[in-house]
Formats: structure tokens, sequence, C-alpha cells
């Protein structure tokens, strides 16, 4: 089985839970991220424990579920994640998704409502995934953050290519805010889609997008946001590993190596 840097640890033991969620049913241009959590996991195996960042090591406190396949219709594999991160959040666990898709974050969204009193959901992606329909589906990678808008605030950042529909409804809608001001002192739910960054940064992506952030650029916002809310929960989505090249993976498991780090000093402070 594959593990975050091969760890083998008890769920009872542990404070952090990585979901892999392979699914790519509706992506439109480049498939493959059903392949992604598996990739990001191997290339986990790299790591270095140690994180110079912010002086935090990987603990064995971190429990991999195994890479089961959810159902490929979008609103059952939205189901399938509910009820999975229902029971992690019911067992005082923080979860970590790993897609997959962008489409796997809707199925947070009823559990943490439920759990959490006003939650916000910040989202790192080159797209604002706000389509009300996309290539037939209303659950899909394209209009995942318009159904999550339905329910709860959404923060978006980095993003740098839209349809005029998407910015019209942007505008007009009081449950979307561009950028992280005003984000503080609140219960965070953080979605990462990797295309956030630049194409040389990670090009393991389904939707690659020119003009991105920097690794550096990416942490510095991410260390903000863990500083100044209490984050309860991420993912990391749309790594694409097919034919890319190794780094993209290894970009991805960096990034969840820190992020598991900046919760866990949060936690330890
Ligand atoms: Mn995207």
């Amino acid at each position: 089985m594959n593990t975050f840097i091969d760890i083998f640890t008890d769920y009872g033991d542990s404070k952090f839970v990585i979901l892999p969620v392979p699914f790519d049913t509706t992506t439109s241009l480049v498939p493959g991220t059903r392949f992604g959590p598996g990739a990001l996991l191997s290339a986990s195996r790299g790591l270095e424990y140690y994180d110079m960042d912010t002086g935090e090591r990987v603990t064995h406190r971190i429990y991999t579920m195994p890479e089961d396949e959810p159902p490929l219709e979008p609103e059952k594999m939205v189901g399938w994640v509910e009820n999975k991160v229902d029971n992690i959040l019911k067992d005082d666990k923080f979860p970590i998704l790993l897609g997959g898709e962008h489409t796997i974050t809707l199925g947070v969204v009823n559990p943490i409502l439920e759990r959490y009193r006003e939650p916000v959901i910040l989202v790192f992606d080159a797209h604002y995934d706000l389509r009300d329909a996309y290539g037939g589906f209303r659950v899909s990678h394209a209009t995942v953050m318009r159904r999550v808008s339905e329910k709860m605030p959404v923060y978006f950042y980095g993003q740098r290519v839209a349809s005029q529909e998407e910015l019209i409804y942007l505008r007009g809608n009081k449950n979307l805010f561009t950028g992280i001001d005003g984000l503080k002192g609140r219960k965070v739910y953080v979605s990462v889609d990797l295309d956030v960054l630049d194409p040389s940064v990670c090009p393991s992506v389904s939707n690659p997008e020119p003009g991105g952030l920097s690794f550096e650029g990416l942490l510095n916002v991410l260390k903000n946001v863990f500083d100044l809310n209490d984050v309860i929960g991420f993912d990391i989505v749309e790594l694409q590993p097919v034919n890319n090249p190794f780094y993209g993976a290894y970009t991805a498991a960096v990034l969840l190596k820190k992020m598991i780090m900046m919760k866990q000093g949060r936690l330890n402070g």
C-alpha cells in the first residue's frame, strides 16, 4: 500500500488523515488526475522528514487511507467523499484530500458545515470553476466552486483566466471574495488546485495556464492563512502525472508536507 513518506501508523493514533480520491470522470482537457494521489504518495518517499521553513518534523501522526476508487458518477462520488470526511471529522481528526479533479472538494462542504460555525473555503486556482454547467455536468471540475458557493463563502486566490459568465456571477454574488484581505480568525478549509502554480513549477496538471504563482509565492500566502486563521482541512487537487516529468508529482508532495507542517506548528504552538 502507498502511504505518505512510507509511514505506516494506526488510524487511532493519528491526527492527520490523508484521503486519496482518484476521480477524473469530468476532466475536459488532459485526463489522468485519477493517477494523481498514487503519484504524489510515491513521490513523497523522496521527502525529508524535517522541514526547514517551519522547523517542524514529520511525525507518525499521519494516516494514509487506502486508494479506494470512488464511484464514477460525480454526484455519487461527492456522497462517497462526504461519508468519509464526516467520519474523519467525527473522530476529531484533520482531513486532507488528494485529487483527482477539483470536483472532489464539493464532498467536504456538508461535513464541515455540520461541524463548524460559519466556515469558509479558500481556493487557490488558475480558474474560478464558477460555470453553472459544463460538458453536460452540473457537478464537474468547471462548476465546483459555483456549487460550493451556493452553500458557503468562497475566497479566491491566483485566478488568471475566466469566462465572461463566470466574472458576471462573481461580481454579483455576496458569497464570493477575491484575495485574502479580511480573512482573519475564521475557520478556513483550503483547496489548492495545483494549476495555481506556474506550469514551469508544476507542469503536471489537467489545465496548465501560464503566468502562475512561484512555489515560494504560494507558500508565503499559505503561511499567512495558517497563522491568522484556524485551518480545518485542506485538499491538493488536479495532479495529472501521466507522461509528465517526475518533479510535478514531487512538487505536490513537498507542498503536502509543508502544509501539514504549517498545521502541526499551529497545533503544537
Ligand atoms: Mn484549475
